[in-house]
């Protein structure tokens, strides 16, 4: 079995990879004595020198509240927090900064819609649509507020490969459908979702979109006005930015129109005893002091990413991800998950030695400096359609290479050698 070519480019890396990883320190690191293999840039990436020293930099010159200062630095720390807003805006292709709502993760900004946007519009035997391979982030907040309203989860179904089945696309998105909330891309299997008949269906009927983008914005270039989503949910420490930054994307008149979830300082206009009014967007969906330097660090991490371009990145990622499963097969006896068509599929290999718990496969590589996420990876749904409790998972990133993957199959050789088990190739 040959995998599909995916989108073409040429047979070099357009990357410098080298150069890339010079960027990041971590890389150099050592781990059980070993150089690094980090291979779970799905679960969090490493971060860029420039991100680094941007944070390291915001507290040791800059440091101050936002929003509230007359003096100087209050200003400054300010306009830096806000200039990152327009360049997350300018990144996804939103139409304008207050578009873009700064909260802790992709998990805060789905719990953010469900909780204003949700309790608002949905209501008793409507329904929400979700896939069979979604996160437990947005799956959960669905649960809970369906549980309130005494809505109905419906599920788009799943071909083995994990590509989703939308025969019955019609039938299942229908004009009691109030959301239809789906993954860009599988944080399980890479999966690249086919969005657009998803969208058309929720516009015939008059239902929302929300992607959860957390793995997808990441890896794949994005554009909400073209893709034409309502929401879009993401995290910033999965795209080389710190961690507790997650973003809500949503289309004005839709954030217009949701109410405060949290309330406290920053997010009022007018505080009486009894009652409150509240600020313009983005501000009224930010309550309290939010991750200044987080979001200063995230600025550094967009730039980093738009010098490079999210088209080389899925291109290199692409090459990686061939190169890896041409070996993988190679090496034989492994089980595979995830569609054979890299078109339609991201940077991350889902993979189980048969007869060998996930976790015995993660602690021998562990021990070979190589980092690879075991378990159900939060979508216990899906381990469920699979029929299998966890898997190994390998997740790429611009700043891996070859010779990682070389590792990894080194590692793989490993776990044999001490299983003693003669795959079947
Ligand atoms: N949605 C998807 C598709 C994800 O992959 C994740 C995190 C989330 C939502 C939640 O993101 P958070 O930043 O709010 O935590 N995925 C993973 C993972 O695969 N391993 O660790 C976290």
């Amino acid at each position: 079995m040959t995998y599909g070519s995916g989108e073409e480019g040429g047979p070099h890396l357009a990357l410098d990879v080298q150069k890339i990883r010079g960027d990041f320190p971590i890389l150099s690191t050592e781990m059980n004595g070993k150089p690094l293999v980090f291979l779970d840039s799905a679960a969090s990436s490493q971060k860029p020198n420039s991100v680094i020293q941007t944070v390291r930099k915001y507290y040791e010159m800059e440091n101050a509240n936002i929003h509230r200062g007359v003096y100087f630095l209050s200003q400054k720390a300010t306009e830096k927090y806000e200039f990152a807003r327009i360049k997350v805006s300018r990144f996804i292709g939103a139409p304008c900064a207050k578009v873009v709502i700064f909260t802790r993760n992709t998990t805060e900004s789905i719990n953010l819609v469900a909780q204003s946007w949700g309790r608002t519009n949905v209501h008793e035997g409507d329904e929400i649509v979700l896939t069979e391979l979604e996160h437990h982030s947005n799956l959960v907040p669905w649960q809970m507020l369906a549980q309130e309203k005494q809505a109905v989860l419906k599920f788009i179904p799943l071909n083995y490969d994990s590509t989703l089945d939308m025969t019955n696309l019609d039938q299942i998105i229908t004009d009691r459908t109030k959301l239809v909330a789906v993954s860009q891309m599988s944080n399980v299997t890479g999966t690249v979702h086919d969005l657009a008949p998803i969208i058309r269906r929720a516009r015939q009927v008059g239902a929302k979109v929300l992607v959860d983008g957390a793995q997808g914005v990441c890896h794949l270039p994005a554009n909400v006005q073209k893709q034409d989503f309502d929401f879009y949910a993401f995290s910033a420490h999965k795209m080389l930015g710190p961690t507790g930054v997650g973003i809500l994307y949503a289309k004005e008149e839709i954030l217009e129109s949701m109410p405060p979830w949290m309330g406290g300082g920053d997010m009022i206009s007018k505080v009486w005893k009894e009652k409150s009014t509240y600020a313009d967007l983005p501000a009224r969906l930010e309550a309290g002091t939010p991750n200044i330097a987080g979001v200063i660090g995230f600025g550094a991490a967009i730039d980093y990413l738009e010098a490079i371009g999210m088209d080389a990145v899925r291109k290199h990622e692409l090459e990686l991800l061939s190169y890896a499963l041409e070996r993988m097969e190679d090496f034989g006896g492994l089980e595979m998950y995830g569609p054979k068509d890299l078109s339609v599929r991201g940077g991350v290999i889902s993979f189980n030695f048969p007869g060998v718990h996930p976790h015995d496969v993660g602690s021998i590589l562990d021990e070979e400096g190589i980092a690879i996420r075991v378990g159900h990876h939060c979508a216990q749904p899906f381990m469920d359609f699979m029929g299998i409790s966890g898997t190994c998972r390998a997740s790429l990133y611009l700043y891996n290479t070859k010779e990682d993957v070389d590792r990894l199959l080194e590692g793989l050789k490993k776990v044999k050698e001490i299983f003693g088990r003669v795959l079947k190739r």
